[in-house]
């Protein structure tokens, strides 16, 4: 099992767990900001507001890239860092913020891979009902335009939204994250439909303004179903759960990708919600499939199934077994498979190139007496997880690029700073970066060509 050479190494971040700074020169405030900074909403009351200090320390962040080796970093851009109020002024400070960490990074040799926008909604749009107004996809659009008109002739690869699921499934409709909706299953649909539309126009956007050969993708994620065992059945049983239009939820997965990528929505699921679809038109599905170049997939840990009698999966309650490793979140059961089909099923249906923009593992992790992190269990989540990539490329899945989550410690949205993903350690009283065992691991292993230990 090897790598190929001209494999993308990566970490990655997000814009609101980062930067901090969150009222300073003239930043809007998101709906992250409102959600974090309402009681009772996150772990111990925590909130982005100086998170990691990132916005002013971003040249000491590059330095530890460099030092790391990585070849792309995955940042995301604060929406209203740029257009304060979602649309109309636009804010000179924090497209120069942006301008400066992308030439920083082009500098220190690493390429910029940029999400347009990972959850952190302007609170201004928001008001004006967010992803519940069809103006989303406009809104969108325009930003995009900015942005790619600034930052296109640096960037080359894009990946427009972030996750979906859980922007319409838990800020929509379980409200546990922001903005803390609860709405019906109808008006989700319909939000989700205007996303996929917003998702379209960026595209365009990006397409139409930036410089030179792009990338352009979008950063999907899903619950991921692991066969119980290597028979056909079970395989396909798995498989069939996957892409399966499962329930009256955000996380079914083929809602949002096929769309996207084959242009039209599932049929089991046109089936299945036909009380609570939206309007759709051609024209939407037009603008919906705008080609992409590769696909995106954030990619943590499964749940394991097997076929039941009449073929189709059985969820096994606690199919990992008691006591499988885990991290420190409920859903991070150690269950690398997941990875392995996720790359194999993917690039299968979809016949695109495939980036796993994201995989971490996250524990209490604490500077030692000798002043170093030892987090051994990280490095062996990533050395599984690793190997299971490169079993699936050896198996004909078409994989080109690991972005660990996360290049530091940082604010995990409603659990605050309890849990950390980084391989570089963040002390919050100080701001000191202290690189964990899993950073030098990782160095190495990227100077040996990901050739595993
Ligand atoms: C990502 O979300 C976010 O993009 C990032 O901002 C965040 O910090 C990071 O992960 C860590 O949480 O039911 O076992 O099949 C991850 C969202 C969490 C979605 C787990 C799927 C179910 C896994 N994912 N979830 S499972």
């Amino acid at each position: 099992m090897s790598f190929p050479s001209e494999f993308t190494w990566g970490a990655a971040a997000a814009a609101y767990q980062i930067e901090g700074a969150w009222n300073v020169d003239g930043r809007g405030p998101s709906v992250w900001d409102t959600f974090s900074q309402t009681a009772g909403k996150v772990f111990e009351n925590h909130n982005g507001n100086v998170a990691c200090d990132h916005y002013h320390r971003w040249r000491e962040d590059i330095g530890l890239m460099k030092q790391l080796g990585i070849k792309a970093y995955r940042l995301s851009l604060s929406w209203s860092r740029i257009l304060p109020q979602g649309t109309g002024e636009v804010n000179e400070a924090g497209l120069k913020f942006y301008d400066d960490l992308i030439n920083g990074l082009l500098e220190a040799g690493i390429q910029p891979w940029v999400t347009l926008f990972h959850w952190d909604l302007p609170q201004a749009l928001q008001d004006q009902g967010g992803f519940t107004n069809p103006a989303i996809a406009d809104w969108f659009g325009d930003y995009a335009t900015i942005v790619a008109k600034r930052l296109g002739d640096r960037v080359n690869h894009w990946m427009t939204i972030n996750e979906p699921p859980v922007i319409l499934g838990l800020g929509y409709q379980d409200g546990v994250f922001a903005p803390g909706l609860k709405l019906s299953y109808a008006e989700c649909l319909a939000a989700a439909h205007n996303l996929l539309r917003a998702h379209g126009k960026g595209v365009q956007a990006l397409r139409a303004n930036c410089v030179g050969p792009q990338q352009i993708s979008i950063a999907h994620t899903s619950r991921e179903p692991i066969p119980a065992s290597d028979s056909p059945a079970d395989i396909e049983a798995a498989r069939a759960r996957y892409f399966g239009c499962v329930a009256e939820n955000m996380w079914n997965l083929a809602w949002w990708a096929d769309p996207i990528v084959l242009g039209r929505y599932p049929e089991d699921g046109l089936e299945r919600f036909k009380e609570h679809l939206p309007t759709i038109t051609d024209a939407d599905m037009k603008l919906i499939s705008e080609p992409i170049d590769y696909l995106a997939y954030n990619c943590y840990s499964g749940y394991k199934v097997k076929a039941g009698a009449d073929g189709v999966a059985e969820v096994i309650t606690d199919g990992h077994g008691i006591g499988n490793p885990r991290g420190t979140l409920p859903w991070l059961s150690i269950a690398p498979e997941a990875i392995y089909w996720a790359a194999r099923w993917q690039t299968e249906r979809y016949k695109l190139p495939l980036v796993f923009s994201e995989n971490g593992f996250c524990n209490t992790d604490f500077v030692h007496r000798d002043g170093k992190v030892h987090d051994s269990q990280r490095i062996e989540f990533m050395h599984h997880y690793l190997t299971a990539i490169g079993k699936a490329i050896d198996d004909g899945a078409d994989v080109q690029g690991y972005f660990y989550w996360s290049i530091m410690d940082n604010f995990e949205w409603a659990e605050g700073y309890k849990d950390r993903f980084g391989i570089v350690h963040v002390d919050y009283q100080t701001q000191v970066r202290t690189p964990k065992d899993s950073f030098y691991w990782y160095r190495d292993l990227i100077a040996r060509g990901g050739q595993l230990d």
